[in-house]
Order: structure tokens, then sequence, then C-alpha cells
């Protein structure tokens, strides 16, 4: 400990030096102060991913406040949150890595001292590089390159590149701890990810589980249009989550639902939609695939070519494809060459049958007269048939959107979860409609999303992404190396991973089941790229300081919005602890160590997409270099309009916006169609079951793999392994956000954060309701231990009224153990050591909201 003892004892000079600078003349002594410099600077938030516009006033270097840019209020964030406005503190932390440590105690433990020893520059880049010659000699796919939020610091394409040139598939990011599920659902469905409701012309929101008062990643732009529309064009907010939320605090409505079951209280309201016939059925037939003709066994029929699907065309009474002047139906059963058919639409009406509002009651516990309500609300509000002008243009107006982010996919069938909320959408056409559902990730840009899977075997890569295991991971699986490392033969993997590089991430932390991922650590060399002591750095063999946000150049990742683009660039405006590195030179310097450094250029070229500026061989690009190539060949301006506005935003007209996604993609005859029956599921599961027959695959428990990959939604989805099988369990537990902190590890030294906004800023709870706290005589403020079946966990009880009786939620963020942060920074209960994980057999994503538990006093 003696080397992070002496740097959290370093006095902030910089600091300390500005403030005696600020202090006012002793009274009646006449003294000549010089005159500050002060400047204010224009940058980006880094906390999170949302990436607000900051401006920042900056004194004889010290950063004195941060406040959010002006100019992109327009665009993008009207105002920035605590985080961020205390953004300085986490640069000014005493607590921060200051130099590169090397592990002295071999054996890793969260009890075990590391025995850190301060190493120079030199040592630290000799020991890394030398470790990385020997593995590439051997087998360059045994290192493994992991990031978070480092992702959306210098950005992906740099690491792309530095993988690609070192020859490793493995590059990992921690989507499946984060959104994964939700992004799969939308690539399955249109081929494209990402949406954000069109709340400008809304009139009604369905939120389930958008957490955008205290998280979600649009939430500086998603408050504000909430705010601004239920004001001036008086939207209502229903929010549908088992806690009370910031959001649903918020809300005209909060709807509580038992966690995990929204799928089936959504399912009884398609139900509902369908038996009342308000359906948008223009919009069923010509936009998606719920007239296509589907067999006894769930295969679409199809044309001769073995590809085009075919469709009931009401004029000729055949089968045939959806070309100019066929009429198809949108429901209805068929005989085409003997063989009974049905409609997907159809499908989908005849499998919910049973999904009465009574029986969403007994399985969601939300009302059965709610459901119907919300339902009829949905369709009202939507106006369907109705269209609206704007710009001189007349579009289809649906103003009724239902949203979700991790409520309805952080499971463990995360894509069937949102693949549900999809399906109400369309059914009364809100997508991609004003006041709907908008595909801000562009509609149909990548169509193999629509094609049956390639699942690999055996896997390439050391996290399973897009293997036979998890057909449609295609965002990594974050997860998963340290369960391979642990046992590489039982998932056919050739190899066992060596070395890992973390940059921006304490995995290990943030997923369900920590035991297990920390466990994996210990197996592999570590190198951790940090700016603080993280878990993940307690398991490191090698610990590289990096600069913040405020310190570093950063060609920024930006949030476009439905009418919204920008450009942006991080830039430094201080440097307190006189740090020599950050990520982009020490992967540089790596690189040219490796004798690859012209090959990384041509790499970083490939993945920045430059076309005109390029990286140039045989020369070396300091971080501020490097985001100047980029900015001139993305930008074609010139640095200086970078420096001074820090971004260049651009409005999307009202063409773009509403007539080049789904109108432009899907629309009419002869056109791919938006999957409201996801046929690629039932291909893919085929396909499994071939190969693991084939290749004896213990791992693949096909029962399981045809409940996940069901074309469409069904009440199976909505009970998860720990539903089913912890039955001694009586409460669900789930997990969320808190707006004073960032990820695992990320703010947990920040003393504002911590300390000034009040104590209870500083700890979680175990958060139940009054009913069931007085059952088990627990009180506010009470010791209760929270048992699942991976294990114990103490923490504090709050007892509310705002949450389900059956329902337990613990937040993110704290209860972190690192002796390498601030005292205040180690308070409260990390839920992730004692949360089951059960991937998602689609995406990979994790389970966060699915496990049971029991709760006493301690
Ligand atoms: N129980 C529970 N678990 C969750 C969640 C939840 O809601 N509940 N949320 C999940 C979600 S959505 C996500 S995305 C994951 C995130 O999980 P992580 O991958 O762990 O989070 P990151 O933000 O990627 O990583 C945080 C690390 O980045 C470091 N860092 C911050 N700034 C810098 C920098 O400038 N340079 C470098 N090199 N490092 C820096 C921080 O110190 C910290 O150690 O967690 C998931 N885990
Ligand atoms: N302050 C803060 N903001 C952040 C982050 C952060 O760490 N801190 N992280 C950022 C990142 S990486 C991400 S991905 C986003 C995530 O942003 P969100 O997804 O918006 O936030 P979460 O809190 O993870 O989870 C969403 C909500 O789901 C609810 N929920 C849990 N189980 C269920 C369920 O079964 N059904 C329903 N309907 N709801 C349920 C939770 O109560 C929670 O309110 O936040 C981003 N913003
Ligand atoms: S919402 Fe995120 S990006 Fe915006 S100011 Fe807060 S921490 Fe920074
Ligand atoms: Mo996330």
């Amino acid at each position: 400990m003696g080397a992070l003892g002496a740097a959290a004892g370093v006095s902030l000079d910089a600091v300390a030096q500005a403030v005696k600078a600020a202090k006012p003349a002793a009274k009646g002594k006449a003294v000549a102060r010089a005159v500050p410099e002060v400047k204010h600077i224009k940058s980006g938030c880094a906390i999170c991913p949302n990436f607000c516009g900051i401006d920042a006033t900056v004194v004889n270097g010290v950063i004195r406040t941060i406040y959010p840019d002006a100019a992109r209020a327009d665009v993008y964030n009207h105002g920035i949150c605590p985080k961020g406005a205390s953004g300085m503190f986490n640069t000014y932390d005493p607590y921060r890595l200051k130099k590169p440590l090397k592990r002295t105690n071999p054996k890793k433990g969260r009890n075990e001292d590391p025995g850190w020893v301060e190493i120079s520059w030199e040592e630290a880049f000799t020991t890394v590089t030398d470790k990385l010659k020997a593995i590439k000699a051997d087998n360059p796919s045994k290192l493994v390159w992991q990031h978070g939020q480092g992702k959306y610091l210098i950005q992906e394409q740099y690491c792309t590149a530095f993988t690609k040139a070192y020859g490793t598939p493995n590059m990992v990011h921690r989507t499946t701890a984060c959104e994964a599920a939700r992004h799969v659902a939308d690539e399955l469905t249109w081929a494209s990810a990402n949406i954000l409701p069109d709340l400008k012309h809304s009139k009604l929101l369905l939120n389930f589980g958008a957490n955008y008062h205290e998280g979600e990643q649009a939430s500086r732009w998603l408050d504000w249009q909430t705010v601004q529309s239920r004001e001036h064009n008086a939207m209502k907010v229903v929010v549908v989550e088992p806690r009370l939320s910031g959001v649903a605090a918020k809300a005209d409505e909060w709807v509580p639902v038992r966690p995990g079951k929204d799928p089936v209280m959504l399912l009884a309201m398609a139900k509902v939609l369908i038996d009342d016939n308000t359906l948008d059925e223009p919009f069923l037939v010509e936009f998606t695939n719920s007239p296509q003709l589907v067999d006894e066994a769930g295969i679409i029929l199809k044309d001769k070519d073995g590809k085009t699907p075919l469709v009931w065309d009401t004029v000729t009474n055949s089968a045939k494809p959806y070309v100019v002047g066929v009429k198809p139906a949108l429901k209805g059963h068929y005989t085409v060459d003997g063989k009974p058919m049905r409609t997907a639409f159809q499908v989908l009406a005849d499998s919910l049958k049973d999904m009465t509002p009574e029986y969403a009651e007994e399985v969601a516990g939300v009302p059965a007269a709610t459901t119907v309500r919300l339902a009829k609300l949905f369709a009202k509000e939507a106006r369907i048939g109705e269209t609206i002008e704007i710009d001189g243009l007349k579009l289809r107006y649906r103003p009724a959107v239902l949203y979700s982010f991790r409520g309805l996919s952080a499971k463990e069938y995360g894509v069937q979860g949102w693949r549900t909320g999809l399906i109400l959408n369309m059914l009364v056409g809100s997508i991609d409609a004003v006041g709907g559902l908008m595909l801000v990730g562009g509609a149909y840009a990548r169509p193999q999303y629509f094609d049956v899977s390639v699942c690999e075997y055996p896997p390439k890569r050391s996290d399973l992404a897009q293997s036979v295991f998890y057909p449609y991971s295609n965002h990594h699986i974050a997860q998963n190396t340290n369960l391979t490392v642990q046992d590489p033969k039982a998932w056919g993997l050739a190899y066992t991973p060596e070395m890992q590089i973390f940059y921006g991430t304490n995995r290990a932390m943030s997923i369900p089941n920590s035991g297990q991922q920390f466990e994996g650590m210990t197996k592999t060399f570590n190198v951790v790229i940090d700016i603080v002591m993280s878990e993940t750095c307690w398991f490191a063999d090698i610990v590289l300081p990096d600069k913040t946000y405020l310190e570093s150049w950063h060609f920024a990742p930006t949030r476009g919005t439905t009418d919204t683009g920008h450009t942006a660039i991080r830039q430094p405006m201080t440097n307190p602890y006189n740090l020599t590195h950050d990520a982009f030179t020490i992967m540089a310097e790596l690189m040219k160590r490796l004798g690859l450094r012209d090959k990384y250029a041509e790499e970083c070229n490939k993945a920045w997409g430059l076309k005109e500026t390029k990286f140039q061989p045989g020369r070396d690009y300091t971080t501020r270099e490097g985001v100047e190539v980029i900015w001139a060949d993305k930008t074609k301006k010139d640095f200086s309009v970078a420096m001074e506005q820090g971004f260049i935003g651009k409005k999307i007209d009202t063409k773009s916006k509403y007539q080049s996604g789904a109108e432009d993609k899907f629309k009419g005859p002869g056109k791919a169609k938006i999957k409201l029956y996801a046929d690629q599921l039932i291909d893919t599961y085929y396909k499994v079951e071939a190969i693991a027959k084939k290749n004896n695959l213990s791992k693949i428990d096909l029962a399981q793999y045809k409940i996940a990959y069901s074309p469409l939604p069904n009440k199976d989805h909505a009970f998860p392994t720990p539903h089913r099988e912890a039955k001694d369990f009586p409460f669900y537990v789930i997990t969320h956000k808190r707006m004073f902190r960032n990820q695992s590890g990320n703010t947990v030294n920040n003393a504002i954060l911590n300390q000034a906004i009040g104590a209870d800023a500083a700890t979680n709870y175990v958060q139940m309701n009054v009913t069931a706290a007085a059952k088990l005589g627990i009180k506010s403020g009470d010791t209760v231990t929270l048992e699942t079946r991976v294990g114990k966990i103490n923490g504090t009880a709050q007892v509310v009224q705002g949450i389900r009786p059956d329902t337990i939620a613990v937040s993110y963020h704290y209860g972190q153990w690192s002796k390498g942060y601030s005292p205040d920074g180690r308070k409260g209960t990390a839920i992730n050591e004692v949360l089951e994980h059960h991937a998602d057999l689609i995406s990979g994503h994790n389970s966060f909201n699915d496990t049971k538990c029991k709760v006493y006093k301690a």
C-alpha cells in the first residue's frame, strides 16, 4: 500500500495555489494582486455515455466551474447533472493513480495485498511489451482487450486498430452488461439499432423502465423534451416499473409491474388492441412482415427461389410475392399446395388467445382494468389513420410511443422483452411516424441481421461472441472471457487466454456473480489502464494511470437525437499531477515497441474510415495530433473551430427525419419488411440444434434455446431461470442507476457527490416496501442480509412506499471495496456479488433484474 498511501497524501499544489491567489487581502493592507488568467473552454463531459456539452471556467490553470454549453441546448443537452458539474473533483481527486504500478505479490485476491511498487514508464512499457511479444509469437488470440467507458474516451476505433494490428480477434466491449439485448431486438426487427421517442410531437409516452432522471443514455435530452412536451403538447407520461423511480415520481401515472413480467402485460395489451381491432392495418401490411405466410412448423413460405416470402394476395386469392398489384391479407388461415398456412399476424393473434388482462393481473400484478385502460389509451392517442402536415409534407401522425431502456432488456430474455415493446408500437403504426418511435439508428442499415446466424463453432473469440452458443451476440459478450479462461475446452475454445488489458472498465464489479469474474482474473496477466485504483486494478499485474477527460484530447462520441446530429471534441484544461501519458500515447507506444507502428496507422485509418486526411506511416502522433487528423477528415473545418466551439451541430430536415427510415426502406411492394415475426430465429434454432448434436455440445440445452428462439415473444419470456427455480426466495431483486454515481468506481471518490449533496448520497440501500418490512420486523436503518442462490450480502434497509411489496431494489455503484478509494467511496452494498448470472441465449446479454432473494435482519 506504500505507493498508494504516498499518492493519496500528495498535496494539490495547483488547487492550493489558486485558493491562495483568490484569498481576499487582509483589511487595511493594499496588496498588489496578479490579474488571474481566466479561460472559458468548451468541451464534452465523459463521465457517462450522455456526452453532454460543457463550458468550463479555468482560472490560473484550475477548473473552477463546469456549466452546460449553452450552444448545445438547441441540439442536445439543456443542462448537465451533478456528476458533470462536479467533474473536476474526479480530476483533482487525491486518490488518483499517478505512476505506473507493479504488483509484487503474485497471489491475486480481494484480501491479498498486491504489494504495489511504483515503477517508471520505461519499466512499465518494457514489461508489457515483452509480455505482448511473447504472446504474439505463440498465439496472438491469447491477448484479450477489454473496455467499457474507455470506448467513449479515446473511442473504440483506436482499440479496434490496436487489436487488429496485433492480430487478436478478442476486443471485448461491455455492452452485454449494458443494453445489448435492446440493440439485438432492434437489429432482428429492422436490421439496425437505436431508437428514441419523438417527444416533441408525442401525446402519450408509455415508459417501461427507461430511467432518464437518474440514468439513461440520452437523459439530458429526454428529460428536457419530456418536460417541454408535457407543458406545450399536453403529453401524458405513464411509467411502468416495479419501483417509484425519478421518472415514475414525475409521471402522470406509475404502474408498479412485477419485475420481469412486463412481457405478459404487454402481450395482454396487444390482445386488447387486436380484439378491439384498433390496429394500423395499412402499416402492418405495407411496412412489416405481418402478412407473410407461415407454415405449421413456423417457417415463412417462400417462392420458388427459396428466398422471396409469399403473402396471401386478396386480388387473385393466391400465395404471391408482395409485388406491385398484390394486395396482401393481414389476417387469416389459408391453404397453399394443400398445406395449412396462416399470416404471421394471425400467428401472433392466435398465440394471444389465453393472454387475457386477467392472466396478466395474475402474473404481472397489474390490475386487468389498468392493462385494458392503458391499451385503449395507447390506441386512442395513436390516432390511427391520421396524418399531419409539417414543412409541406403529409406525414403519418401517431403521437403515442412505447419506450424502454434497461427496464425491459437487462434480463435473461431481454431480446424478447424489448421485442414485445416493439410489436406494440408496430400494432398502432407508431414506428417512424410523427410523435412515435423513431429509428434513429437508421433503418435496414445491416441487412445481415435478418439472416440466419453464422453460428460459429468452434468459437474463435474468448467471449464466444457470434458463436453457436450466443448466435446474435453482435456486441461482444462482456462477462464471458472470465468464464472461458477457467475452462476453455468446455466451450471448444482452442486456446487459453493469457493476458487481458482492461481500459476504462471495472468489469468484474459490474457483472452479476462478480466473484466468478474475479476468479477469471486470477488466471491471466492483467494490465489495467484507469484513473483510480478500481477493483479491476486490484487484480492487475501492471496498472497504468490515464489522464481524465479534462486533461486529455478526445475526438468525442456524440448522441444524435431525433432532430440533430453533431461532431465534437474534448480538450485538456488542466493537469494537476503532471501526467505524461494517456490511453492514446500508451497504445501508440506499445505498438511502436512491437514494431507495429505503421500497421497501426493503417488500421487506424480503416477503423476511423478516414478518406482524405489520414494517419501517415513513419511518424509518431501526439494525442492532439490524432484528434486533429480525425477532425480534419470528418469536418473539413479548421481545428480552431473545434477548440473554440467544441462541437458542430446540425439539424435534420423533416424529410430525412420521417421519410428516410422505415418509409424509404420498408414501405410497399418489393421491399424488405420490419419483422413483427422474427423468422430468422427459427432458422437459427434449427442450425444450433444441428451443430449441437453433431458436436455433442454439453453447454447447449436445446429446450432452453427453443424457448429463447421463438419468432414471437410469449409468456415463457416472463419466467427466467431464477423465477422458475428459486422458489424458496420470495422477493424479486432489481437494480438501477442513481444520479450521484456513475458505473462502478467512476465517481466514488468525488467529495461533492459523496458529502456535499448529503450523507445519503455516499451509500445505497436495500429498498423495500413498508408492508413487507413490517411483516419481517424490519425498520429503516436496520442492517439486513440479502440472500440469493449465489450468496449473502449485508446492507442497510430503507423502508419506503414507492416499491412493490414483492420487490427489493438495490442501486448500482456502491459497495466498492478497493483499498485505493477514499473511505467515503467504500460504503453500501455491491449487489452484483449476489445476483445470478444467466446470459440471454440470443444476444449474450447478462441478467440483472431476474434474481430472487430472501431478506432478514442481520
Ligand atoms: N447491479 C448493476 N450492475 C450494473 C448496472 C446496473 O444498473 N446495476 N449497469 C450496467 C451498465 S448499464 C454498464 S454500462 C456497466 C458498466 O460497467 P463498467 O464496464 O465497469 O463501467 P465503465 O464505465 O466502463 O468503467 C468504469 C471504470 O472506468 C474508469 N475510468 C473513468 N474515467 C476514466 C478515464 O478517463 N480513463 C480510464 N482509463 N479509465 C477511466 C473508472 O475509474 C472505472 O474503474 O455496468 C453494468 N452493471
Ligand atoms: N447517474 C447515472 N447515469 C447513467 C449511468 C450511471 O452509471 N449513472 N450509466 C449510463 C449507462 S451506461 C446506461 S446503459 C444507462 C442505463 O439507463 P436506464 O436503463 O435508463 O437505467 P437503469 O437504472 O439501468 O434501469 C432502468 C430502470 O429499469 C427498472 N426496472 C428494473 N426491473 C424492471 C422490470 O422488470 N420491468 C420494468 N418495467 N422496469 C424495471 C429500474 O427500476 C430502473 O429504473 O444509464 C446511463 N446513465
Ligand atoms: S449526464 Fe452524463 S455526460 Fe451529462 S453531465 Fe451528467 S455525467 Fe456528464
Ligand atoms: Mo450501460
